[in-house]
């Protein structure tokens, strides 16, 4: 038997990811890819799974305990590798060596250079975080463009108005009658801080509008009676979002830089998922590609991963626009907040049967509410019109 200690893989965003579950005990027999241990960073919570069959001989972390790659946090016994394969290995060890040199420095230059791009080293990251400063805003001046501590002075001294998120004093309310504290997943603290930031930095306009469906929901119906999995009208609302992406592609785009528009190729529409630990909003890539089936498959898939706390960084990452859909649950309608570096969101809410009039007799129609959050440092009252009007004619013509 031969003991392995098992560390915490790359996790890409390796800052500040804490163990929020273990699994596992000691003593406890797991086979290949059982989960060991869940990890929650900012964006997602994730399971560390098993690489090996065998037998648990330690944990070493705690649950709260902060890591990042390369923590050891449990050893595993498992059955010796035979004689052929441990020359293999040593083979392998061997090339594996030859890059070390190579593989160092190209480590060292990428250091600092995190997976949203920002190039900063420790100490500026520290300052940033206890300040609640975003570093995306932040144009470094060093080499590769490097946050140096004196960018950072820089967009303090300017930035003197930036808001804290506002709490109430708890002293202040507890004369009032029982109460109980629970804690605030990490998912759910970034997603305030983001919010917060969000609303406070970006302008926000709402326009809505609502949908006949009566076409689509007629097409869904039929389609769900042949098809395995549920078809909602949220896949079509995604297919028309997609269309009206490709036709107007100021609303896939960003304000980067010192206000430049850098719009995109791609649409990748980011879908806001409830789950235990908050909302996340898992990504599905190159949606115009995709029918109406293959959309209700990955809104399907993403969500219960989602769920399953299974959710990988490049499922969660590079969304060009973003679905709100609260149409399961209610209401009339909601204005949603954007998604940064996005620039507008679209806010789905409950279709309804309503009598219509249509040219001149009395028909039962479905008719559904839906709404568009916009930066309107980008987008104008017009642009959000025609958007919101192209969205409604393609649903109404009938997917
Ligand atoms: N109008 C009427 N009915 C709707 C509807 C709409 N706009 N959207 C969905 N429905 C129906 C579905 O057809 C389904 O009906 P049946 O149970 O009869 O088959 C039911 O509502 C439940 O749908 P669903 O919510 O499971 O599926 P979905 O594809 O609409 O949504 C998902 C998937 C992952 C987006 C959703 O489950 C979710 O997490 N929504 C919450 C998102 C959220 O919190 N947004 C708020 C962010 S702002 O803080």
């Amino acid at each position: 038997m031969k003991e392995i200690e098992l560390k915490i893989p790359n996790l890409g965003e390796a800052e500040d990811t804490e163990i929020i579950e273990i699994s596992v005990q000691k003593g406890d027999i797991l086979c290949k890819n059982d989960p060991i241990i869940v990890l929650e960073s900012e964006k997602a919570a994730m399971e560390v799974p098993s690489d090996f069959d065998g037998t648990i001989k330690e944990i070493k972390v705690r649950e709260g305990d902060s890591v990042k790659e390369g923590t050891v946090f449990a050893v595993i016994e498992v059955e010796e590798i035979s004689q052929h394969k441990e020359v293999k290995q040593e083979t392998q060890n061997i090339s594996d060596k030859k890059i070390t040199v190579d593989d160092k420095a190209q480590k060292i230059e990428n250091f600092s250079i995190d997976f949203n791009g920002i190039n900063a080293g420790p100490a500026v990251r520290k300052i940033a975080r206890e300040l609640e400063i975003d570093l995306k805003k932040i144009i470094g001046s060093g080499k590769n463009k490097m946050i140096t501590k004196d960018d950072l002075k820089n967009f303090i001294h300017s930035n003197n108005n930036i808001q804290k998120i506002e709490y109430a004093d708890l002293k202040s309310l507890e004369a009032f009658g029982d109460y109980e504290i629970e804690n605030q997943s990490k998912i759910r603290k970034a997603g305030a801080k983001n919010l917060t930031q969000s609303w406070q930095s970006i302008p926000h306009v709402s326009h809505f509008e609502e949908a006949d469906i009566s076409k689509i929901e007629k097409q869904r119906k039929d389609l769900n009676k042949i098809s395995s999995i549920k078809i909602t009208p949220l896949a079509y609302i995604i297919k028309a979002t997609s269309l009206a992406l490709e036709k107007f592609p100021l609303m896939n785009s960003s304000l980067v830089d010192d206000g430049k528009l850098m719009i995109k190729k791609y649409i990748n529409i980011g879908v806001a998922v409830n789950t235990d630990q908050g909302l996340v909003v898992p990504v599905i890539k190159n949606v115009n590609n995709l029918k109406i089936g293959q959309i209700a498959e990955s809104i399907l898939e993403i969500s219960i991963k989602a769920r399953d706390k299974k959710l990988m960084k490049d499922d969660i990452t590079g969304s060009t626009f973003t679905i709100s859909s609260l149409g399961g649950i209610g209401g009339a309608a909601f204005s949603p907040i954007i998604n940064p570096p996005e620039v507008a969101i679209i806010g789905v809410s409950r279709a309804k049967n309503v009598a219509k009039i249509e040219n001149g007799i009395l028909v039962d129609s479905t008719i559904l509410p839906y709404s568009l959050s916009y930066d309107h440092r980008v987008i104008n009252g017009v642009d959000a019109g025609n958007f919101m009007t192209f969205i409604k004619s393609t649903i109404e013509k009938g997917l």
